[in-house]
């Protein structure tokens, strides 16, 4: 069975083969398969004239490193757009946070163009010429943006509809209410004399499902009280937080 292309994705990166690790694999490899989503990689060695094929230049007003070369970039970036215009992305650590509100954002586009640096950078003024969205994976640096680039297509993906199986659907992961996930607990029921919680064994799906909402809240507090802050809780979900404070020590 297959279906229509649902996104497509235009990788510009000097290290195309990198982006293998996302679209032979796992769901976003089965959404490429049935045809739901489309990975074009562009390399700006392509667009290159010299004898060389060089993609590097370097920076005015001197200093360490090198930038990328801007001709084959922009021909790059043109040549991503040239069949069906999508919006620009430039990952960098100058860019917003990543967050599961973006990324349900990027997957109603039906075209994204990922950018991905290499050395030192862009020239600023492709930046302000051609980029919509400069996007961060965190504040840390990496030796190029393909990895900011191939987490977009990989989150994107798997919030399209279909693209997820019933048994991993996305219904339920952290951050879609804005809430962390609850604890997970599989085979055995007792390890290194560690118990599964009782509640997960009395099979009340409905005591379960309050158990589960009630851990989310706690842990949430615990770890991202951040997270608390940005989200109003209904009165059910306050009870079953101070609940879990009132027990909580340590
Ligand atoms: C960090 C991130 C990123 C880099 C991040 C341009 C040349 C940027 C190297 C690139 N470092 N890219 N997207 N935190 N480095 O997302």
């Amino acid at each position: 069975m297959s279906t229509d292309l649902q996104i497509s994705f235009s990788g510009i990166s000097l290290f195309p083969e990198m982006f293998t690790a996302v679209t032979e694999q796992g769901v976003v490899g089965r959404a490429i398969a049935k045809g739901r989503v489309k990975v074009d990689l562009i390399n700006p060695r392509d667009f290159t004239q010299d004898k060389h094929r060089t993609v590097d230049d370097r920076p005015y007003g001197g200093g360490p490193g090198m930038l990328m070369k801007v001709e084959p970039l922009e021909k790059a970036i043109q040549f991503a757009q040239q069949k069906q215009p999508g919006k620009v992305i430039y990952l960098s650590p100058q860019g917003q946070t990543i967050n599961h509100e973006m990324i349900k954002k990027l997957a109603q586009e039906q075209h994204l163009v990922l950018i991905a640096g290499r050395y030192e950078g862009i020239d600023e003024r492709l930046i302000s010429k051609h980029v919509d969205l400069e996007l961060s994976l965190g504040d840390f640096v990496l030796s190029g943006g393909e990895l900011g680039a191939m987490a977009i297509i990989d989150s994107v993906t798997r919030l399209l509809p279909e693209v997820l199986g019933h048994e991993e659907s996305a219904v339920q992961d952290s951050f879609v209410d804005g809430l962390l996930d609850h604890p997970h607990y599989t085979r055995p029921e007792i390890y290194e004399g560690s118990k599964v919680p009782s509640v997960l064994l009395s099979g009340n799906h409905q005591k379960i499902e309050k158990w589960r909402l009630q851990q989310r809240l706690g842990r949430t507090w615990l770890k991202r009280p951040d997270l608390l802050k940005q989200r109003e809780l209904t009165q059910e979900e306050q009870l079953l937080l101070e609940e879990f404070q009132s027990q909580y020590v340590e």
